[in-house]
């Protein structure tokens, strides 16, 4: 039995040398060192020897199980010199290849347009505000002062969803459901950028969707002279220093008195170009005193309080900042043109 022993130990040792991976190295331990491989069978079998036999017997296994666990250890250590170093080889690095240029990329340029307005009013203590993309009709229309049936209506032709709901066609109704949320309690100073959908067909200058920023100031004693020193330091921070307004009355059911604001044509300074159709101005915007029924219906007295609001198409602001000639180009996602806005 010790003679098969050792022959066996003289096999299990040249096939742990000749073995080539990890995983075949540990299986040769379980079948020559496990519970049931041919040691433990000698030590089974060892109650039957006698005493002296029993000493040779176990003196034979515990050498054969040294012998070959030492063997185990060399090769296991071999085997994972040898991963590594295949490891190391196949993941040289050339340092002197040139290195993969990576691109940077950069905000939109309507989204660094609002970034910078938000940033200019953030200045100035107002807040961000942001509502829904889908509103009632209540708070898009009637809440504004533009009752079922009011003919201004036509004014934002809408995508409906149900008889109640529709697709905003503003930024407005956001002021309205910040001053209800005020309680009748002013201040308020808010700006609203977001998405807005109307039933526009697609040109140059109109697209079905497209931004606005929407500003709301709600406090004692405003008057349109805040307005219009808002605005006129707006314009500045965006065109330039040298940039004028000018106001023309207008009409919006939810301001009154309305204003369509211009602004001093930064192409040719005011001379006249094809710019600003020869005009010197160029509209921007419209704005105007929150009108009386609109303070009301959000729980805030009128006698008290008043306000301004202004409106702003966030594309028509970004086209004429870069002179881009459509308005389509901002929703290409052509990188030909995206680039050049650093
Ligand atoms: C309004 O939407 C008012 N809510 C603005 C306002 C707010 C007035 C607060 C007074 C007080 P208007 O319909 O004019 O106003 O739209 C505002 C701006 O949105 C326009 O000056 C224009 O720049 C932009 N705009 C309107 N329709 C489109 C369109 N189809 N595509 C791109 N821009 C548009």
């Amino acid at each position: 039995m010790l003679e098969q022993l050792k022959e066996l130990a003289q096999v299990a040792e040249a096939e742990i040398k000749a073995v080539g991976t990890l995983d075949e190295l540990n299986d040769l331990r379980v079948k020559y060192l496990g519970k049931k491989g041919p040691i433990q069978e000698v030590m089974k079998n060892m109650k039957s020897l006698t005493p002296e036999a029993r000493k040779h017997a176990g003196q034979i296994s515990n050498e054969v199980k040294r012998t070959l666990s030492d063997a185990i250890t060399v090769q296991k250590e071999a085997l994972e010199l040898a991963e590594i170093t295949k490891q190391l080889a196949e993941e040289t690095i050339d340092v002197t290849l040139p290195g993969k240029k990576t691109m940077r990329g950069r905000l939109h340029p309507l989204n660094a347009i609002v970034a910078d307005i938000e940033a200019f009013f953030i200045g100035l203590g107002y807040h961000i505000a942001e509502g829904a993309e889908v509103e009632s009709d209540r708070y898009n229309f009637e809440l504004l002062n533009l009752p079922q049936d009011h003919p201004a209506r036509d004014m934002q032709d809408s995508f409906y969803i149900d008889v109640h709901h529709l697709l905003r066609t503003h930024t407005s109704p956001i002021q309205v459901r910040t001053l209800e949320k005020a309680c009748g309690q002013g201040p308020v100073k808010i700006l609203c950028p977001g998405k807005v959908y109307r039933r526009d067909d697609d040109d140059a200058t109109h697209s079905h969707q497209f931004m606005q920023i929407e500003g709301l100031v709600v406090d004692t004693h405003i008057t349109m002279a805040d307005l219009k020193g808002t605005l006129e330091a707006l314009v500045k921070h965006l065109f330039g220093p040298e940039r004028e307004i000018r106001m023309r009355p207008s009409f919006f059911p939810f301001t009154e008195p309305s204003v369509e604001v211009d602004v001093s044509c930064f192409a040719c300074g005011g001379d006249g170009c094809s710019v600003c159709k020869q005009t010197g101005w160029i509209e921007i915007l419209g704005a105007g005193m929150v009108h009386p029924n609109v303070l009301k219906m959000s729980g805030f007295d009128p006698e008290m309080y008043q306000g301004f609001a202004f409106g702003m198409g966030v594309e028509r602001i970004t086209m004429l900042k870069y002179g881009v000639e459509d308005i389509r180009h901002f929703y290409t996602n052509d990188l030909r043109f995206l680039e050049q806005f650093k």
